[in-house]
């Protein structure tokens, strides 16, 4: 008897990790996915691609909105050069829709290890699908159109994290601030310009010698006073949390951990010893049940002392070097001074040297505790970030139940977006890092992860004022809108430069959004939406809108078109119908217009932003206040098409 075909199918390979991505349960449908071919010798599958399909999703990799014509490898991994020939960054989220404009499915690949998607890089029409170990639960997902597989894929994975109403403020942050003072002059300069602040984010520094749970006295001498003074301000502290506890005797965190063997073991048993910023460090095993509610409970000290958010960094888990591995790199550059280096074994010992982070015998060579099971690192590497950030949240819901707490995490799995969000972790102030982040936002939208952002301005290397400026002019309609920067690079705080009005009214203008922002947002979360969509979703018998890359919907009412070139003073767009044209300077000075369906050369200066009204529908804006808490909700302006 043929049974009715569900929606949902989910098909299993090798033996499947409870992932704890899926919240509901899919019988298994025996074989191999239809329109695949599994080979099982090179455990691949393959598909192979119509002439017209386009390929939607991953979250966050680089490259552009179709993902067509490159290879990606979850693995999640602490790389900060995000060039576009990287494959792996620090998420892994394995879900897709292939879709040629007439018919569309979704495939979700559950395997926590590294998997390989090959989508028509070595060849143009076939899509390789290569998990490195196959336990895979391999779900298929039909729908008419990709917002209904969307919708499907979330009702799967279960509904995204809502952070606290404050968090869609504006946040400055910069790896550097050393003290009470250091933060409270940022909290001043943005006062006393008048430009709206929410948070103040602290990096590593606040910690006594970068020791989790612990707080540096000399440089903060009363974190709760403190932190009730910036409350006052209308700002909200954000602490750091790093995954890697320092082996340091006479340190609770550590002395408990190894007393209840809660960090990760090697083969032999003993703990295994990665470095990171606090020099030797153990991993908390998150994937224990016991131990993720040990070391959730941690954060107590934190939000005893008022905090209401945190973002969990180096959490792949990334690894400077390994006591072990490093003794094996000595050992062989002792052997190469005993050489007459030919220039071959100069590049070898340069290479030998180099492999020292994030090397993957490391990953290798270290077990979690996980359902019960001794269970090797590498084959459910990309759960720890998922399972760190769940550790948090779940001891939020416990500890401090009365209160919403703001969570996100550097690594991600699916899954994870119920948790808590992401940001997308060390990007550069390069120009292609803003159009990088205009295209990673529906992938992290499709995925779940609906809050969401970069780095605004840019992380490594020195930023300009005019991207700087463009870069905020995309930032004020990503829901985590986060200006964040490294130690040594130019200082980015919008207080150092000279057009302090401009960037006034842009942060007001988020301010003036956060309504819409906030509505669209949940409505999103609560229907299994996309925030931020490419314009074929809506547009899909628009073969024009198959190749816009940079034009996004950003709920159901606006389509924006951010400029994001340098010495441009307007751009290229495409109406998909006719719209209403809005160019902002601030939110309440703006030019508009009608545009008609087809191209368009639209103006916009460094200190404009274009935003596109949809027929029928209309934009409220709020007036701005200093902070989100202060928006008057009562008082709303309303754009109509
Ligand atoms: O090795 O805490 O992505 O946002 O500022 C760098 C210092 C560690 C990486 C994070 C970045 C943060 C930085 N961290």
């Amino acid at each position: 008897m043929k049974m009715k075909k569900e929606k949902i199918r989910r098909y299993e390979f090798g033996t499947p990790y409870d992932t704890g991505a899926t919240v509901k349960e899919i019988e298994r449908t025996e074989g191999v996915p239809e329109g695949f071919s599994y080979y099982p010798k090179t455990e691949t599958f393959t598909y192979v691609l119509r002439e017209r399909d386009m390929v939607f999703g991953l979250g966050e990799t680089v490259r552009g909105i179709n993902k067509r014509g490159w290879i990606y490898v979850s693995n999640n991994t602490d790389d900060p050069e995000h060039d576009e020939d990287k494959v792996s960054l620090y998420a892994s989220q394995n879900f897709l829709i292939i879709d040629d404009g007439h018919s569309c499915f979704g495939i979700f690949i559950d395997n926590p290890g590294t998997v390989t998607f090959d989508i028509g890089y070595t060849n143009d029409n076939v899509l390789n699908i290569h998990p490195e170990y196959n336990d895979t639960s391999f779900y298929v997902i039909d729908g008419k159109d990709p917002l209904e597989i969307v919708h499907s894929f979330r009702e799967l994975t279960g509904k995204s994290y809502v952070p606290p109403v404050w968090a869609f403020g504006y946040a400055q942050s910069r790896w550097g601030y050393k003290s009470a003072e250091e933060i409270r002059e940022v909290a001043r300069r943005y006062r006393e310009l008048g430009i709206p602040l929410d948070m103040i984010y602290m990096d590593i520094d606040y910690m006594k010698d970068f020791k989790d749970f612990t707080v540096d006295k000399e440089r903060f001498p009363d974190l709760e006073s403190f932190v009730r003074e910036m409350k006052e301000e209308g700002i909200r502290l954000i602490p750091i949390i790093d995954a890697g506890v320092k082996i340091e005797d006479g340190y609770d965190v550590y002395e408990e951990g190894v007393e209840k063997g809660y960090f990760c073991r090697k083969e032999d048993g003993s703990y295994f010893v990665p470095a990171v910023w606090p020099g030797k460090v153990h991993f908390p095993d998150f994937l224990n049940d016991d131990a993720r509610r040990w070391f959730g409970d941690k954060y107590k000290v934190l939000t005893d002392a008022g905090i209401e958010g945190f973002w969990n960094d180096m959490n792949e888990p990334a690894i400077f070097y390994s006591e072990d591995h490093l003794k094996e790199v000595f050992g062989q550059l002792r052997e190469f001074e005993k050489m007459d280096l030919d220039i071959w074994n100069f590049f070898r010992y340069k290479d030998v040297a180099a492999s020292l982070p994030n090397y993957p015998g490391d990953y290798r060579s270290f077990y979690h505790d996980f359902n019960g099971k001794k269970v090797r690192h590498d084959r459910v590497h990309n759960l720890y970030g998922f399972y760190m950030t769940r550790s948090a949240t779940e001891a939020f819901e416990r500890n401090v139940p009365d209160k919403k707490i703001l969570m996100f995490s550097r690594a991600s799995y699916i899954g994870m977006h119920r948790y808590g969000g992401v940001w997308t972790g060390d990007n550069t102030s390069r120009w292609g890092h803003l159009l990088m982040n205009i295209q990673m936002m529906p992938a992290l939208s499709m995925t779940g992860f609906l809050y969401s952002g970069a780095d605004i301005g840019g992380f490594g290397g020195n930023t300009t004022e005019d991207l700087m400026m463009r870069w905020v002019g995309f930032g004020i309609f990503t829901p985590l809108f986060r200006n964040h920067s490294a130690m040594g690079t130019r200082e980015q705080e919008l207080y150092r430069f000279e057009r302090t009005d401009d960037f006034r009214n842009l942060i007001e203008l988020r301010y003036s959004l956060i309504p819409y922002i906030c509505s669209e947002f949940m409505k999103a979360a609560d229907n299994g939406g996309m925030y931020m969509k490419p314009l074929f979703f809506e547009y899909r018998k628009d073969d024009r809108c198959r190749e816009v890359e940079d034009q996004l919907l950003v709920g159901d009412s606006i389509m924006i078109t951010p400029v994001y070139e340098q010495n441009k003073t307007g751009r290229y767009v495409y109406l998909p119908e006719r719209m209403k044209f809005i160019r902002f300077r601030s939110y309440d000075d703006y030019d508009e217009e009608y545009l008609a369906k087809g191209d368009h050369y639209i103006r916009a200066g460094l200190n404009e932003v274009p935003v596109f009204i949809r027929p029928g529908k209309e934009l409220v804006l709020a007036k701005p206040a200093r902070c989100v808490e202060e928006i008057d909700l009562n008082d709303l302006i309303h754009i109509r098409y």
